[in-house]
């Protein structure tokens, strides 16, 4: 499919590489001694598999910005990046997490890095160590944060869990931020994985507060068990919903209608691996997950539904055996978008111009980075239809696994998977 400049000439992918190596300043020597890389433009690639070609020509016009990435700081398998309140001009400082259980500030343009004490001991291992980390709504007067993790069962509690994982959800305060020794303090237990199970694969922990800040939600993956995505007695597989404090809002689908708390919890079901949440401008709550040999999906979550883990998927067994189409199962919710081959998608965050805007073609569209596709994907989101379809627009090859990525006042991060991982700024090329 061919790309379209903004005056409609039709441009090959391979001119596309030589415009973004030109606008490099000095692309071949940076990609060997520095820490700079250009991104290669892959051609375009429509992997969505609706069935309409009707948003063809649109996404024909669609923009496609060119950028050079610059490594500001390197990490050890680092998990997850959140962005810290603006102290001062020019200055923008992350919290970032690394799977093995270090937590840092970094200031993510000099790529000065200090520890934050206190992080609660974790289970590494497989996928699981330390997770997620949010800001409280109330930050800027609690100096809260929101932190998961994987722990262990120690049979200390009623179940016999010696041997298992489960991830689990605390609340702290974040003291000294502004100093040499910041530290976690008065962690407070919010939620967990129930029950916990053997392995250390999908826990999925990924964390978001609601736009108007009342509620938590927290992405549990099914451990790689399956059927514990569609066991209303489990909370794995789910996506719940808390209030801030832990406790179960009223209004969640199955507050009222079941006496078991764990299922008090739960805001969808029938989902995988969910390594990405976002809302958009709209409201509408997004969820990307990892589906099997193929069938990757991006969901529009809505209350109460069953997005069909493992009962359909557009993807197959590792073992071969076919899993039936989501379009054969009406009950369940579809995908808006589904990947086969896979993008095994590891975040996503929804592009918002705000002081900066490097790359106003992104606005409101949105950004998924991949690990096996080591892809950035930007994905249209049909909002003004309330959210009712979503395509991929275009991908950028990326070299490399991409754990995370974030979009900042405007400003676009990456951030690299595995023990050398480079946190990346896409600085826009004209
Ligand atoms: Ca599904």
């Amino acid at each position: 499919m061919p790309n379209r400049s903004r005056n409609g000439a039709a441009l090959t992918g391979s001119v596309i590489v030589l415009g973004l190596l030109l606008g490099c300043s000095n692309s071949a020597e940076s990609k060997e001694e520095g820490r700079e890389i250009s991104a290669t433009a892959a051609p375009i690639n429509k992997t969505n598999e609706s069935k309409s070609d009707a948003n063809t020509v649109n996404q024909a016009k669609e923009t496609r910005p060119n950028f050079t990435a610059k490594a500001n700081a390197t990490f050890a398998e680092p998990w997850a990046m959140t962005a810290l309140p603006k102290a001062a001009e020019g200055s923008i400082k992350l919290l970032v997490t690394q799977k093995t259980g270090e937590l840092f500030i970094v200031d993510a343009i000099t790529g000065k890095k200090t520890p934050i004490t206190g992080v609660p001991e974790v289970a590494y291992g497989g996928q699981g160590g330390l997770g997620d980390i949010i800001l409280a709504p109330d930050f800027a007067m609690s100096q809260a944060v929101y932190l998961s993790y994987v722990e262990a069962g120690t049979n200390t509690n009623a179940s016999q869990d010696k041997g298992k994982f489960g991830a689990k959800v605390v609340k702290a305060t974040l003291k000294g931020l502004d100093t040499e020794s910041p530290s976690l303090q008065g962690i407070t237990p919010i939620w967990q994985q129930f029950p916990k199970m053997s392995g250390q694969g999908h826990f999925s922990h990924r964390l978001l507060f609601s736009p108007d800040g009342r509620y938590l939600y927290i992405s549990s993956g099914e451990r790689q068990e399956k059927d514990p995505a569609q066991d209303m007695a489990m909370n794995l597989g789910k996506i719940v919903r808390l209030n801030t404090d832990g406790s179960i809002p009223k209004d969640n689908p199955f507050a009222q209608s079941d006496s078991n708390p764990v299922t008090q919890q739960i805001w969808s079901l029938g989902h995988r691996n969910v390594l990405g949440m976002r809302f958009d401008d709209n409201g509408n709550l997004w969820a990307h997950e990892m589906g099997p040999r193929g069938g990757d999906e991006l969901n529009l979550i809505v209350k109460g539904q069953n997005y069909g883990w493992p009962e359909v998927s557009n993807g197959r067994n590792y073992s071969g055996i076919p899993i039936p189409d989501h379009d054969t199962g009406p009950e369940f919710a579809p995908p808006k978008i589904s990947w086969s081959p896979v993008i095994s998608p590891s975040a996503l965050s929804i592009y918002q111009a705000g002081e900066h805007a490097d790359f106003p073609a992104w606005q409101g569209k949105a950004l998924i980075s991949g690990l096996s596709s080591k892809a950035l994907v930007i994905a249209d989101l049909d909002t003004a239809n309330k959210g009712q379809t979503a395509q991929e627009l275009y991908r950028y090859e990326m070299g490399e696994r991409i754990r995370s990525v974030l979009t900042i006042d405007g400003q676009v991060f990456l951030l690299e998977d595995g023990p050398n991982a480079r946190l990346l700024q896409l600085l826009p090329t004209t």
